[in-house]
């Protein structure tokens, strides 16, 4: 239904220029992480094309859809606010542009967070967002260089470099982004 060109300019029409261009790395990113590892790349791109897509939207309206969608838990009211337009972004995608693929909408409603149990599709939106050229992190290479080798442990890594970043600056973690990340350990042994 929707062409990429047309997809992109719904996006575009979302954000200032800057945050279209973290969504352009986003994409690139998850590309490349789609091809090594045996991901849809047509899936990865859709979801790293809207997984930003609620990121301006007036906080008002963001506590309103919390508030009347059923699936998305309303303690999120209680934690940072820049945690709300990743599930209310997959909420608005499905809405608004009409994606009704549970996959893709997954990977937007997590790729903030993270949860236990990640499809691959949500691991590699959720590691290309913290992997894109574009982004200047502590520890970030080492990241980049696991993410050529181990999705799993390269994932691990960036959740803990946010967890660690997140104490220091004496903001709460939530529950969720804790619990990808010890799944995630679990997992590696
Ligand atoms: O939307 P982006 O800036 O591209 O990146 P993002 O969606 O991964 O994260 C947005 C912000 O949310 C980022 O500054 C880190 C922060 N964040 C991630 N997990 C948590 C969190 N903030 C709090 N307070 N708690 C979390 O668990
Ligand atoms: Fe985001
Ligand atoms: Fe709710
Ligand atoms: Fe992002």
């Amino acid at each position: 239904q929707w062409t990429k060109e047309e997809m992109l300019q719904a996006v575009k029409d979302q954000m200032p220029e800057k945050r279209y261009i973290h969504t352009l790395g986003v994409v690139q990113a998850a590309k490349e992480l789609a091809g090594r590892y045996g991901v849809d790349p047509y899936e990865a791109e859709i979801a790293a094309i809207f997984h930003d897509y609620a990121k301006f939207r007036d906080e008002s309206e963001m506590v309103k859809i919390i508030k009347h969608t059923a699936d998305i838990p309303n303690d999120l009211l209680d934690y940072h606010k820049e945690l709300w337009h990743a599930p209310v972004g997959a909420q608005l995608v499905q809405k608004e542009i009409g994606i009704e693929h549970k996959d893709i909408l997954n990977a937007i409603r997590f790729h903030t967070t993270g949860r236990p149990g990640m499809s691959l599709l949500e691991k590699v939106v959720c590691l290309a967002d913290y992997i894109e050229p574009g982004r200047k992190f502590i520890g970030l290479e080492e990241v980049r260089e696991l993410a050529l080798k181990d999705i799993d442990r390269a994932l691990a890594l960036a959740l803990s470099n946010t967890i660690q970043f997140l104490q220091q600056q004496g903001q709460e973690v939530y529950p969720l982004t804790i619990s990808a990340y010890e799944f995630l350990r679990v997992g590696l042994g």
